[in-house]
């Protein structure tokens, strides 16, 4: 068993980003830990601007910090946003991890995603796949800011020593996620899309794209569990893929939510809508030798998220996390 190497006991931690979903299940998760959690106040620190961030992190003091706040969004608001996804991200995690090391943060966790590596990338995706060719044009922006986040963590380990370490998860979905159809990932619009269809006795549901690429997801309480393995037992410039193992097809996400929403209708694809990338199943194998692996599978995973949507009927998430 791999060594603990940070231990979170007795420590200030921050979770940047602790309203979206990903901060949320951190906190959740970590609720299990001897450690107190701090808190920016609801609205009043806008992560994107240094002024605030640092006023905070100097008030605050904290002594471990997840990097979970970020503008995220699926492949439409991706796509139609450039300059919000590069410029707002770049921002959040400059600011974040500058001000970590001025206010002497311990240990910090930046939280990337899976479309950081190419678009033809060999599968399943190894950490070394990093800048070996063309990203996927739908989201380039979002992941150049994503490679930032990386290189900033493994340079202020390199010129500083600051115990900075890097996640690069796959597709997450769960509770907390943003349901907006037009702004949302596949999950939530196809959970939505699918419910809707139900209440309205519709006949079909339009599913984007050809329904032909392939995903994988990862339950986000499965990826904070994750993270906080990470946190007590990886330190290294290296960074480390989060990822369930397995892929499906959009096709097979889309009957799946029909059978788990209870929608028996048609399904119909609109080629007019972008694929984006073919394939992005991750290599798992260092996460494993962490003595981590997921616990909830997809199908268990998508009726968790249901439910919780259909006990949240109000809570439409925007999809901008920049304040904390
Ligand atoms: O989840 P998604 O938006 O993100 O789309 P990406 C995944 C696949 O589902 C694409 C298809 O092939 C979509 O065309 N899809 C089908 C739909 N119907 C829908 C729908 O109603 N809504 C959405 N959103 N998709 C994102 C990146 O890429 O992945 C982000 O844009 C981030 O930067 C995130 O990295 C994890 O997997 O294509």
């Amino acid at each position: 068993m791999p060594e603990q190497l940070y231990d979170l006991g007795g420590k200030r931690v921050w979770v940047a980003g602790d309203r979206g979903m990903v901060g949320s299940a951190i906190v959740r998760r970590l609720a299990s830990e001897p450690c107190q959690i701090v808190r920016a106040p609801r609205g009043e620190v806008d992560l994107t601007r240094q002024d605030q961030t640092e006023a905070w992190m100097a008030s605050a003091r904290p002594q471990a910090v997840f990097l979970a706040a970020a503008k995220v969004g699926g492949i439409h608001a991706n796509d139609t946003h450039p300059a919000e996804f590069l410029y707002q991200n770049m921002m959040i995690e400059a600011n974040i991890i500058h001000a970590a090391r001025r206010f002497g943060v311990e240990k910090l966790l930046f939280l990337g995603s899976s479309c950081i590596y190419p678009r033809m990338a060999t599968q399943p995706i190894t950490e070394d796949a990093l800048l070996t060719g063309p990203l996927e044009p739908t989201n380039q922006w979002y992941a150049v800011a994503k490679i930032a986040g990386i290189k900033l963590c493994q340079a202020y380990r390199r010129q500083y020593g600051s115990d900075y370490i890097s996640a690069m998860p796959t597709n997450l979905y769960g509770p907390g996620d943003n349901f907006d159809p037009v702004g949302s990932h596949v999950v939530p619009a196809l959970l939505l899309k699918a419910h809707k269809a139900k209440l309205d006795r519709a006949r079909y549901i339009d599913v984007w794209g050809s329904g032909r690429p392939l995903r994988e997801f990862l339950h986000v309480d499965d990826l904070a569990d994750g993270v906080v393995r990470l946190m007590t037992h990886y330190s290294g410039e290296d960074f480390v893929n989060v990822g369930a193992g397995y892929d499906l097809t959009i096709m097979e996400l889309a009957e799946l939510v029909c059978e788990v929403v209870g929608f028996s209708g048609a399904i119909r694809y609109d080629s007019s809508k972008p694929d984006g990338t073919p394939r992005k199943l991750l290599d798992v194998s260092r996460m494993r030798a962490l003595g981590w692996a997921p616990k909830i599978d997809l199908r268990t995973g998508l009726k968790q998220t249901y439910e919780w949507f259909l006990e949240h009927p109000n809570e439409i998430r925007i999809p901008v996390h920049a304040a904390s």
